[in-house]
């Protein structure tokens, strides 16, 4: 029978187990990276692991995220991660290079390798053929100590790809249209890989738009196959030795099926706030806009932006609307310098900020209130752009930049302009943006740790009896946004636990830390898909600082779920989710015999307040149950 691609290299990096779906493996990890926001962690945990030598072949440490540095916090984890990345052999990407997935693709990313990166976003690198998984910090800090990464092995979805996309329709669309097929919680437990004729027509960033928000499927990761795309792309960025062809075997047998003609289809748009709540933008209506911001890890590639230039040569933005532009890299920003294209963005009125993250992960460009923002991001979390009240669509380049012009939401195919052709780019090599650890010195190279650097907190081994009382009753589709907000007030503290944890639940419970405190050992119950979104390890880190015991859900997002058992929290799953109703804040909750009970694959919460008790569906692995007793993953690595 024959083999997914996704499987091929799956198997060739195989370490441990048997690679079946739902079995746990052990891969070996080729390369990891990380950004600063959830890297001062994964460095914090190196450094704790006492480490004498990385073991991948090459490690990045990006800074993208924390960039505004209005006081001295952001800056001082530049710094502290530049220091570590020196002591451990790590490249080290300084703010102002651009956005760590985009760079990965540009500089490093290599089709058929693995890569696990501290960010949900790390699948970018399956537009070029990789393995590549975004992980919790502490799994990428292991990565890099050991080499390895362990996980369940996913099932693996075809989506096969026929026909061509017509002007005005991108890779975007491709994307949101999987996700209007699939949901934000369609993809857990899958890989999900790229087929059929359609292929050929995407262009290298194309896929990597697709494979990048994959992460909004709730996938391990998505995949592309390896082709002469790839081959031009990489021989673009001076790298055509690191090309190798791969693809699936002709008759690869896959779990799940999904076709799309990319002929039929038309601009979408992800409506507020879900990236799945997608609709035709021709359905939506021409709603009137106020702020469009282009850019982010999804759609800032020098394709994208050449589209965005060529629909703005010549034109004016909407009176009504900013316009902002984010881009990828600098080298895609110095490409467009060269060759004019940036000044046609600026001469049609757009403002151009730095290569970095910036308003995806609100770090400035907040809309006003009650504002429409159209975004070529891939969440649009309510409250995430650091307005509340804002209603947040995601669209294409193509789509923000017209809607840009006209000043409301616009269908291009409708208008009738014709997009005109976009030339290949000439890029330079240019390393001055990195730094290079020059021959690693472990022993002689000092950390540098600025006052806002506190040590991050550690769980105890697990008790004989676990009594918590209920702190939270969530909903439905809980994302790390929600437990762990990140805007530019809370940002700059990545590194600082105490003072995050009195911002947990802030946005939809702003009474949930001060619970907490009182409670002192405490529960959170939660509907499906618990922890959607962000790779955060802070999403644990925090209400492990504030007692949590456990998290009792209907369902768990990947990333999160491991998150909370390197925190040694349990994560715990209804086996009949409507006993989810019956629980309230306040509840006194008990697991008696705990450790006995991690062991079998169904653990009893007692309510006591309402003296029920209900069942919960476990499943750990070995490696988990391990991680559970000792109280975390740094604990059970250190005391063996
Ligand atoms: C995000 O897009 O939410 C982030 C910010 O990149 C996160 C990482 C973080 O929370 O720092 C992610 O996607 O993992
Ligand atoms: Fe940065 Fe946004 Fe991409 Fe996260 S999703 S890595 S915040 S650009």
């Amino acid at each position: 029978m024959g083999k997914t691609l996704a499987y091929k290299i799956l198997e060739q990096h195989l370490v441990e187990g048997h690679l079946s779906p739902g079995e746990e493996i052990t891969i070996k990890i080729d390369q990891t990276l990380t950004q600063d926001s959830t890297g001062t962690m994964v460095y914090l945990q190196l450094e704790a692991m006492e480490v004498d030598k990385i073991k991948t072949e090459l490690s990045v440490a990006y800074i993208d995220h924390n960039t505004l540095q209005t006081g001295f916090e952001n800056a001082d984890d530049h710094e502290f991660i530049k220091s570590v990345a020196r002591r451990h052999g790590v490249i080290f990407s300084k703010p102002g290079n651009g956005i760590c997935h985009q760079l990965h693709l540009e500089n490093y990313g290599k089709p058929g390798k693995t890569l696990i990166g501290s960010d949900s976003h790390t699948p970018t690198g399956g537009g070029l053929g990789m393995i590549a998984i975004g992980a919790g910090g502490l799994d990428v800090a292991v990565a890099m100590a050991k080499g390895t990464y362990s996980l369940t092995a996913p099932k693996v979805i075809n989506v096969r790809l026929n026909g061509k996309l017509r002007p005005w329709v991108s890779a975007k669309d491709v994307i949101l249209c999987v996700l209007r097929e699939l949901s934000v919680k369609g993809g857990v437990g899958k890989i999900v890989e790229y087929t059929g004729e359609g292929v050929k027509s995407l262009s290298l960033t194309d896929r990597a738009t697709i494979t990048n928000m994959g992460a909004e499927l709730g996938a391990t990761t998505s995949i592309f196959p390896s082709d002469e795309n790839t081959r031009e792309y990489l021989e673009a960025q001076g790298r055509g030795g690191d090309y190798i062809p791969l693809a699936a075997d002709d008759d690869a047998k896959y779990d799940e099926e999904l076709a799309i003609d990319l002929n039929e289809l038309v601009p979408l748009a992800a409506m507020p706030h879900s990236p799945d709540n997608v609709d035709s933008i021709m359905n939506i209506g021409r709603i009137k806009v106020d702020q469009v911001a282009i850019g982010s890890c999804t759609n800032s590639s020098y394709t994208d932006l050449m589209k965005v230039a060529v629909i703005l040569k010549g034109k004016k933005v909407h009176p009504d609307v900013s316009l902002v532009i984010s881009p990828g890299s600098s080298k895609i920003t110095s490409e467009m310098a060269r060759n004019g294209a940036l000044a046609d963005i600026i001469n049609a009125g757009a403002r151009i900020i730095e290569n970095a993250c910036g308003p995806c992960i609100g770090m400035g460009q907040s809309p006003r209130s009650g504002a429409v923002s159209l975004r070529t991001f891939n969440r649009n979390f309510k409250g995430r752009s650091g307005t509340n009240d804002a209603d947040v669509y995601l669209v294409s380049p193509e789509t923000a930049a017209i809607s840009a012009i006209n000043g409301y939401l616009t269908d291009g195919m409708e208008s009738g302009e014709v997009l005109s052709e976009i030339g290949k780019g000439r890029f330079e090599p240019n390393d001055n943006f990195l730094v290079y650890p020059e021959g690693c010195n472990k022993d002689n190279t000092d950390v540098s740790m600025g006052p806002n650097i506190k040590p991050f907190p550690r769980n105890s081994a697990l008790p004989k009896d676990i009594e918590a009382k209920v702190v939270l009753c969530g909903g439905d589709n809980i994302t790390t946004d929600d437990i762990m907000p990140s805007d530019s007030r809370l940002l700059p503290y990545r590194s600082n636990i105490p003072h995050l944890a009195n911002y947990c639940f802030e946005k939809i419970d702003a009474g949930f830390a001060e619970r907490c405190k009182r409670a002192k050992n405490c529960a959170i119950i939660g509907g499906d898909n618990y922890g959607q979104g962000s790779s955060r390890e802070h999403a644990a880190l925090a209400p492990l600082y504030l007692g949590v015991k456990f998290v009792l859900a209907k369902s768990f997002a990947r990333i999160h779920r491991s998150n909370l058992i390197n925190s040694g929290i349990l994560p715990l799953v209804f086996e009949n989710p409507s006993d989810y109703e019956g629980i309230e804040i306040g509840d006194e909750l008990i697991i008696e015999n705990a450790p006995a009970q991690v062991k079998k694959d169904v653990i009893e919460v007692v309510n006591v307040t309402k003296n029920v008790a209900y069942r919960t569906m476990s499943k750990f692995s070995e490696l988990e149950i391990l991680m559970i007793f000792k109280g975390g993953k740094i604990n059970a690595i250190k005391e063996g």
